[in-house]
């Protein structure tokens, strides 16, 4: 006897179709976190695991699986063999080598466009109307390497960027201003690094531009509490790195809120890594991250903010930053 009996009359015309496949490849600490969070917001239908190490791919499929009864359904698979992503709607990269000690940063960018070789052409071939989502660092280079291999338009290939930056950022105004993060409305834009730029010019709390608020009310601030703000932002990933050896749960955050962009159409406007040529000045064809507007299709446009000459200006050099290291890689 069957467990369920169908109702009288009923006609099976009505069949349950596959909403979403996300594949993530490299389920290291950022990989993981990732998917867990992916699985907790109800995100995918579909969720496929792709790694080197066949052990650690069981293991973490076999562990989230268990929590079956925990989590919404959603059919958890994972291999070693390509295969396994085919059909996928977004594919995250998150797979990479570490720094070794004394390695260049640009010894490990080629280290990792090696790497890059072995899993874009595979992602294209399974799912070749995916949209590829790269967190892999420096996430910017790998980025647009990605794009070159995967020969996909623009549209479909970005990378996570700066949209935690500004999370960060959001996070450190929103502690200083006792308001919830969600009111502060700013961005940090460019290089995911060093040479990223805070927006300062835009940022505002619940409409309230920031700046022109202090002045107005003559609370007294120093260009250089601005620096040391952005400068907290930069050291953040340093810091969680000396202190846990990794940064994983606000990357994992960071993605959801990508992916959710994306597969649920809500045209939200993130700062992440695109293809930046001929936006606000830029020339050269180099990915960094810039207000972007997400939604079904990928990358809907490039958000026009009104910058300051000075901000505009350290883009540029962020962009120039950039395409000097995307010239010496050997793609
Ligand atoms: P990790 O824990 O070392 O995991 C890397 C994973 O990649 C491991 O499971 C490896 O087995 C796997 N891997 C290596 N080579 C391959 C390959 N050829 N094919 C498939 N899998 C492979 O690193 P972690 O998860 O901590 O970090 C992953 C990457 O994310 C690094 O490059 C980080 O620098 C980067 N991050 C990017 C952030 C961003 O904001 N863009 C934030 C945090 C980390």
């Amino acid at each position: 006897q069957a467990l369920f009996q169908p109702l009288p009359g009923a006609c099976p015309s009505r069949t349950a179709t596959k909403i979403s496949k996300i594949t993530v490849v490299g389920v290291g600490n950022v990989g993981m976190a990732c998917a867990q969070t992916i699985l907790t917001q109800n995100l995918a239908d579909e969720l496929a695991l792709v790694d080197v190490d066949p052990e650690k791919l069981r293991g973490e499929m076999l562990d989230l699986q268990h929590a079956a009864a925990f989590l919404p359904r959603a059919k958890i698979v994972a291999n070693t063999d390509y295969k396994v992503s085919e059909g996928s709607d977004i594919c995250i990269v998150s797979a990479g080598a570490r720094q070794r000690n004394g390695e260049s940063r640009l010894a490990l960018v080629q280290r990792n466009v090696a790497i890059f070789k072995s899993i874009i052409p595979q992602l294209v071939k399974y799912s070749p109307a995916a949209i590829l989502l790269i967190i892999s660092n420096p996430v910017d280079a790998l980025t647009y390497v990605a794009w070159k291999l995967s020969g996909f338009p623009s549209n479909r290939v970005f990378g996570s960027g700066t949209n935690l930056d500004s999370s960060r950022f959001r996070g450190l105004l929103a502690d200083r201003l006792d308001v919830s993060a969600h009111n502060v409305h700013g961005y940090v834009i460019g290089e995911h690094g060093d040479s990223s730029v805070p927006v300062w010019s835009t940022v505002n709390i619940g409409g309230v531009p920031i700046i022109e608020f202090l002045k107005n009310m003559g609370i007294p601030y120093s260009q250089s509490t601005l620096d040391e703000l952005h400068k907290m932002v930069i050291g953040g990933a340093y810091e969680v790195i000396k202190l846990k050896g990794y940064t994983s749960w606000a990357i994992g955050y960071s993605v959801a809120s990508l992916v959710n962009s994306l597969l649920r159409d809500q045209r939200c406007i993130h700062p992440v890594s695109v293809c930046a040529k001929g936006f606000y000045g830029i020339k050269d064809e180099v990915y960094l991250s810039l207000p972007t507007q997400l939604g079904y299709t990928g990358v809907m446009g490039v958000l026009n903010l009104p910058l300051t000459d000075e901000e505009r200006e350290k883009l540029q050099q962020s962009a120039k930053t950039l395409a000097e290291v995307q010239d010496q890689l050997d793609i």
